[in-house]
């Protein structure tokens, strides 16, 4: 948009005092963000309004992204930059003695996600708006966020994210579009005389289901979509005559709360009702949306629109859209089947079968006995049909219903006609492995969408020094098109470019310096190796490796504390699900170790460790582009893609990792000798399994620096961990070390050193980044989403 600096203060200024009724000399930091954003959502309301008229008028088809979790962090300066008026903004702001970036602080994330897979569906709601892809979110809007993490005496304590507190500014409530949802009490079917049989229900709990939509504004153009969440309530003439005190209290509840479990299932009733609650909702907008602005017939209704399930979490849309078709629009069996299939598709997130949801039959029919039914009917079918095709076993191997569980995966993968996974190595296993029988019997339904990420927040917002070089180095059209960054790879051997590599490079790094000496108290060198490791706190992603190799460091610092060595700065961040507690015990060592080292004048600034509390999308955007190494050490096959690996690498750092998950692609692209490859394959790791000849206390007997590190955590070395200590060590030693750690060891630190090396070389190392910056482009989600509206949804772009 159009917008003169004058304006704009002319704006804001006559915004505060209406919105405030006070005069800017007197207006606190609380203020100025309250006023700024009104006047941005009044900057995007009209060509909100605009695109919904055109979305009404074109028929176009338009997909919906159903997903538990959304994690889209700050909006104001992503809302500024695809306005196109970040710039402008930041001046006027400063002409009146403000500093954006201070207003910007007052800002809450929004955090209603815990990790990968609410962040992507962010990432993939930034990229459709931004490519003019009609894609629109739909989810919870949970009153608290993902918990606020605080150490307290090396431990994590989990505080409210009570985000809400002040309002949200984008968000619109929409009560007239509210819709009722309703759970448990009996239902019967009843023959209407003409071959249709309908529901009759008595004893339901009713909950109102309110909508809150936001809006996702696309990057210099005209699209803006939505996300809508929602939010329950009591219906307003529910009769407390027949209610208690506790109905009221559970309804409420609902979407009260997020579960922090990251690739976890922990099979609750409130879990089960919320995803019914979001799905059953989502569902019936749709469906009232497509009569009120539709012609044509509901049968035709797969013309029009897409619904995504992403993971299993909204699987219930399968059953609950054939409920829809059938109890409300009397549309046949297999008709109400044959749409429902075009109309679901499914991506899968993860391989680890703590995360597979299966929910008990009893629970499912006394919560939902209508979709109970129906579940129980498509499986039915699915059987007698496909029985004398393929035979019991495959059939047996992939039914929905089985051993007294109601397996959603199953359940999603049958009720779709797209089955994804989200790295290429993912998809593989997913089709040669895990879901290898549903391969069998559906082979074109499965297909691969590598991850991506929304690349002009992890760039443009995020890290302005480097944006800078880019837009003096090959211009300004990365901006728009990632894939434009390749025009850097001619400056490869320009020392003039590598020198202002290092320079903002630098620029980020006394960012993060500052913010870690003003958070933890630490001063930590910016010329020091900045290594880096966040993501949630879980066994498989191995963070531990990454620990025992700063133990190897420090027991050599301590043994020779004079020798010349590469000044190494470990940065982690990570939030542990507060019922995870070996993981709880990782972050105690974690700072345990900290404090031991950063202590200890024989070590000095030769070796720091940090670990930054209450890790998030906010606190990402300041250390992924001070990153020079990102730590990508999952073991492999079990990451199923990884993003900020792709984050990592568009800021220039180099990918320590193993080949798992997105990692090998980012290998491939970047060029392998650019990035340090290490440990066991996915195919070794399944050797071992098959074997089961792994026995990682051999590796503790007869390797003396392994033995030696994991005795610290036992023997007072580090101090305060008796009891996480020995957890760790147990695990390791009597429980055969599940993912692998001892058994990569050796490659690891190998791989480290050879990395260590390369960064005495300033030049080679910076060409290194340079390759990885110039091949970033093919992570854009702008290039995933696209490929999701190409091949899976089947809707096209604004012109
Ligand atoms: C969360 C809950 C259940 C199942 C999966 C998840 C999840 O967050 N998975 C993560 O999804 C990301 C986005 O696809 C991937 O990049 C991560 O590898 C995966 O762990």
């Amino acid at each position: 948009m159009k917008l003169s600096t004058e304006q704009f203060k002319h704006d804001f200024e006559e915004r505060l005092t209406s919105k405030f009724a006070i005069e800017l000399a007197k207006a606190g930091a609380q203020e100025k963000y309250g006023a700024l954003s009104s006047v941005v959502k009044n900057y995007y309301s009209s060509i909100w309004a605009a695109d919904n008229h055109y979305k009404d008028e074109s028929n176009k088809k338009q997909a919906y992204y159903f997903s538990i979790e959304f994690l889209p962090g700050k909006m104001l300066k992503s809302n500024l930059l695809n306005l196109g008026i970040l710039d402008t903004v930041r001046e006027g702001l400063s002409d009146l003695g403000i500093d954006l970036d201070e207003i910007a602080l007052e800002e809450p994330d929004m955090a209603i996600g815990n990790g990968g897979l609410g962040r992507l569906a962010s990432c993939f709601m930034d990229s459709a708006a931004s490519t003019g892809l009609p894609l629109n979110g739909n989810g919870i809007r949970y009153r608290y966020g993902l918990f606020k993490q605080k150490i307290v005496d090396g431990f994590q304590v989990e505080l409210p994210d009570s985000w809400l507190d002040n309002g949200n500014p984008w968000e619109v409530r929409r009560y007239d579009k509210a819709v009722e949802v309703c759970f448990g009490g009996e239902v019967w079917l009843e023959d209407d005389g003409e071959g249709h049989f309908i529901p009759h229900y008595q004893n339901q709990e009713r909950v109102l289901a309110v909508p809150y939509d936001t809006p996702m504004v696309g990057f210099e153009n005209t699209t803006v979509n939505n996300m809508c969440l929602w939010r329950s309530e009591v219906p307003k003439d529910l009769d407390l005559r027949f209610q208690n005190l506790e109905y009221m209290n559970q309804t409420a509840m609902l979407s009260s709360e997020l579960y922090p479990n990251d690739s976890d299932y922990n099979g609750q009733l409130l879990r089960l009702k919320q995803e019914y609650f979001f799905v059953s909702a989502g569902l019936q907008r749709i469906l009232h949306h497509y009569k009120a602005t539709k012609q044509a017939p509901i049968t035709h209704i797969s013309d029009f629109i897409s619904v995504h399930i992403n993971d299993t979490h909204p699987a219930l849309c399968v059953a609950e859209f054939m409920r829809l078709l059938i109890d409300e629009y009397r549309i046949t069996w297999e008709r109400a089947w044959n749409i429902t299939v075009k109309v679901m598709s499914y991506t899968n997130h993860t391989i680890l079968s703590e995360a597979l949801e299966k929910w008990p039959e009893e629970m499912v029919k006394s919560l939902l006995p209508r979709l109970y039914q129906i579940i129980i009917e498509i499986d039915r079918r699915r059987t007698a049909e496909l029985l004398p095709k393929v035979g019991a076993k495959l059939v047996h191997s992939t039914r929905i219903v089985k051993d007294g569980q109601i397996h959603m995966a199953h359940l999603a993968i049958i009720g779709s006609h797209s089955t994804n996974g989200v790295a290429k190595l993912h998809s593989d296993l997913l089709k040669d492995v895990e879901l290898h029988d549903f391969y069998l019997i559906y082979p074109e339904r499965f297909n691969n969408k590598t991850n991506g990420i929304a690349d002009r927040r992890w760039s443009q917002i995020a890290n302005e020094p480097l944006s800078k070089v880019l837009d003096e180095t090959i211009g300004k059209k990365w901006r728009s098109d990632l894939k434009e960054l390749k025009l850097l790879e001619s400056y490869k051997e320009d020392d003039a470019t590598l020198q202002r590599l290092q320079e903002a490079k630098y620029e980020d790094k006394v960012k993060l310096a500052k913010l870690i000496e003003e958070r933890n108290g630490i001063v930590v060198n910016p010329t020091a190796l900045f290594d880096v490791q966040v993501k949630r706190l879980h066994a498989y992603k191995r963070q531990l490796l990454n620990v025992f190799h700063i133990m190897k460091l420090y027991f050599e610092i301590k043994e020779n504390p004079t020798a010349d060595r590469t000044a190494r700065v470990h940065i982690f961040g990570a939030k542990a699900a507060p019922g995870y507690h070996y993981a709880k015990a990782i972050i105690k060592c974690i700072n345990e170790i900290a404090r031991l080292i950063n202590n200890d004048p024989d070590i000095g600034d030769q070796l720091k460790v940090v670990f930054l509390e209450n890790y998030n999308v906010s606190l990402a955007e300041v250390i992924i582009p001070a990153a020079n190494v990102g730590e990508q050490i999952s073991l492999a096959s079990k990451e199923a893609s990884g993003t900020s690996n792709m984050k990592f690498m568009l800021n220039g750092a180099l990918t320590i990792g193993t080949l798992d998950g997105a990692n090998i692609e980012i290998f491939e692209a970047a060029g392998y000798e650019n990035g340090f490859v290490f440990g066991l394959t996915k195919d070794e790791v399944y050797d071992y399994y098959k074997n089961s000849n792994y026995n990682s206390r051999d590796i503790y007997e007869q390797n003396p620096l392994v033995h030696r590190i994991l005795d610290a955590f036992v023997d007072g070395t580090i101090p305060n961990i008796s009891a996480e200590g020995q957890q760790i060590f147990d695990s390791l030693t009597t429980y055969n070390d599940e993912y692998f750690v001892l058994r990569d060891f050796n490659d690891y630190v190998r791989a480290q050193e050879a990395l260590e090396k390369c960064y005495q070389d300033q030049k080679a190392w910076t060409q290194a980044a340079l390759m990885n910056i110039a091949n970033a482009g093919h992570f854009s989600s702008d290039r995933t989403i696209r490929e999701y509206a190409d091949d899976i949804w089947h809707i096209k772009a604004k012109k």
